[in-house]
């Protein structure tokens, strides 16, 4: 079987970890792109000398030149700038936009049969606007943002009941931004509810809802958290791995159920929106959506960040894009 081919467009900080974790994992090869001249090249050279220390066989290429995407199974989007302290990531809508304009337009050109997945932020806004400048159907557009979430308020919780963070599962639903939703009542570890072993753990209902709110928090603050401590650019060891676990699913069709940003046609009442929800991904991208029954409470989150998602949509179209 020949192998896959992964193209990484965009270079930088999310770039170049997702391209030594892809060669790792042995999902393919790579070609790493960036606008930056000789950069990639670096980096990819860099990584590729690895290969017998760390025992793989892809190979890792960096390129300034977008025909070398040609046949890619599987891109992934980093391209745009990061954050910087003090900002949201919604601060960066104008110039992400125009960057995303361009590389949708080169992939649209040189890898239309790719399947697609975008990390660069504002998340939401910048998968709506790839589907919309290439047309490509919506099994194929998606956007990596509640693996990330979803990792950071399960870890979170593992620490807490310090527990294996491989036994707790734990979902975030919404836009990725300031209102995402985190799921307190599904989360559990191997199937116990995290709040039945917190409220344990204290012997107090009120103080276990406390330590609950407070992890749900820096959830949902997590991203500006590492920003502070980074002072030059936002998380990326993390957000790649989230996007490497996507990659994987959709490579080796495992069929994962994960958060996802993805297409909405009707579920959870809402159309013709891109959102972060529940998605099995294979080798068909994004093979179908799964609702879950929410409370009211969590339809209300659910419902506030789909107005946010569609508030910076909206913005995105005055502005032109
Ligand atoms: P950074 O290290 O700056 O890398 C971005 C790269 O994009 C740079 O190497 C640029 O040269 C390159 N670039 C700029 N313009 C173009 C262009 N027109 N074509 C191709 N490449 C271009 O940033 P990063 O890797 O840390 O972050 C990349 C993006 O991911 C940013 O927008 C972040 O905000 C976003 N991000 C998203 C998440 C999510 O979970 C959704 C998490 C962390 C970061």
């Amino acid at each position: 079987m020949a192998r896959k081919k992964i193209s990484l467009i965009g270079g930088g900080q999310i770039g170049g970890v997702l391209a030594q974790l892809i060669a790792q994992k042995q999902l393919g090869d790579v070609v790493l792109f960036d606008i930056v001249e000789d950069m990639p090249q670096g980096k990819t050279l860099d990584i590729g000398e690895a290969a017998r220390v760390v025992g793989f066989d892809v190979r890792v290429k960096g390129t300034n030149s977008y025909k070398d995407i040609a046949g890619s199974d599987l891109i992934i989007i980093t391209a745009g700038l990061p954050r910087k302290p003090g900002m949201s990531r919604d601060d960066l809508l104008t110039t992400n936009a125009k960057i995303m304009k361009s590389v949708a337009e080169g992939v649209k050109e040189n890898a239309p049969n790719a399947i697609v997945i975008i990390i660069s932020n504002p998340l939401d806004a910048m998968v709506t606007l790839f589907k919309k400048i290439t047309g490509f159907p919506a099994n194929r557009v998606l956007g990596q943002a509640g693996v990330l979430d979803s990792s950071r308020f399960a870890t979170f919780i593992a620490w807490e009941l310090d527990v294996s963070a491989k036994d707790v599962n734990a979902m975030v639903l919404g836009g990725h931004g300031d209102t995402m939703v985190p799921l307190v009542r599904y989360a559990n570890v191997n199937g116990i509810p995290a709040m039945e072993m917190l409220e344990r753990k204290y012997k107090d209902k009120t103080k276990a809802e406390e330590v609950m709110k407070a992890m749900v928090e820096r959830t949902k603050m997590a991203g500006g958290e590492v920003v502070k401590l980074l002072k030059t650019g936002s998380a990326f060891y993390s957000p790649a791995a989230s996007a490497v676990a996507m990659a994987q699913s959709i490579l080796l069709d495992e069929k994962r159920l994960l958060p996802a940003c993805a297409y909405l046609s009707g579920e959870f009442g809402v159309n013709g929106y891109y959102v972060g929800v529940p998605a099995v991904l294979g080798a068909n991208g994004v093979e179908r959506v799964v609702e879950l029954s929410l409370n009211e409470e969590e339809q209300t989150a659910l419902n506030k960040s789909i107005n946010a998602v569609k508030k910076l949509v909206e913005d995105m179209d005055r502005l032109g894009f």
